[in-house]
């Protein structure tokens, strides 16, 4: 957990900045970010291979009640089987490795678990399961987070990981293993 302390500072600054430019970007976005009007409201990662690794894929975050996010999207160039995914604390995937994302987002704090477990990381989501040619279609419903900028709960402008291995739910992190895959959650307004 240093990783996290480590990038704490820079990765607040940008998330900072983020709102900032949101708030000033014009009427309809500052209310969409002030009211959070859920169905208005979409974010997509971009997931881009780790050193070594051939997954890529989109995923689509969209907020149609306040604090539930579906995620819908395809992910390609998996080995067949079941990989963990989580959100990871930091919208940075700029490391080969993946590493920059840092851990588990988890304002909250908590063991990790499954995404249906009472004790959980809020960013805790599971597994992915990819067919024999390698693709997982990816349909989950994520209770407790927004894709909002600003909330305890925001996912917006953190990551979401694909591993290698399954989660197995065990603490602290369900030996899925290397990061195979990595893209920031990126507000769909800030793309425009
Ligand atoms: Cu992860
Ligand atoms: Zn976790």
């Amino acid at each position: 957990m240093s990783f996290r302390t480590q990038s704490a500072t820079p990765v607040a600054a940008r998330r900072g900045r983020l709102v900032a430019a949101a708030l000033l970007g014009g009427t309809a976005v500052a209310s969409l970010v002030a009211h959070g009007h859920g169905n208005m409201m979409t974010s997509t990662a971009v997931l881009v291979a780790t050193s070594g690794s051939s997954v890529s894929g989109t995923l689509k975050f969209h907020e149609a009640q306040d604090r539930v996010v579906h995620i819908r999207g395809t992910v390609e160039g998996l080995a067949p089987g079941k990989h963990g995914f989580h959100i990871h604390v930091n919208g940075n995937c700029d490391s080969p490795d993946g590493m920059s994302a840092g851990g588990h987002y988890a304002p909250a704090g908590g063991r990790h678990g499954a995404p249906d477990a009472k004790e959980r990381h809020m960013g805790d989501l599971g597994n992915i399961v990819a067919d024999a040619s390698g693709r997982a279609e990816v349909d989950v419903t994520v209770q407790g987070i927004t894709i909002a900028l600003m909330g305890t709960a925001s996912v917006g402008d953190r990551s979401i990981v694909i591993h290698a291995a399954e989660d197995d739910f065990s603490d602290p992190a369900g030996n899925s293993g290397a990061r195979v895959a990595c893209g920031v959650i990126e507000s769909d307004m800030m793309r425009m």
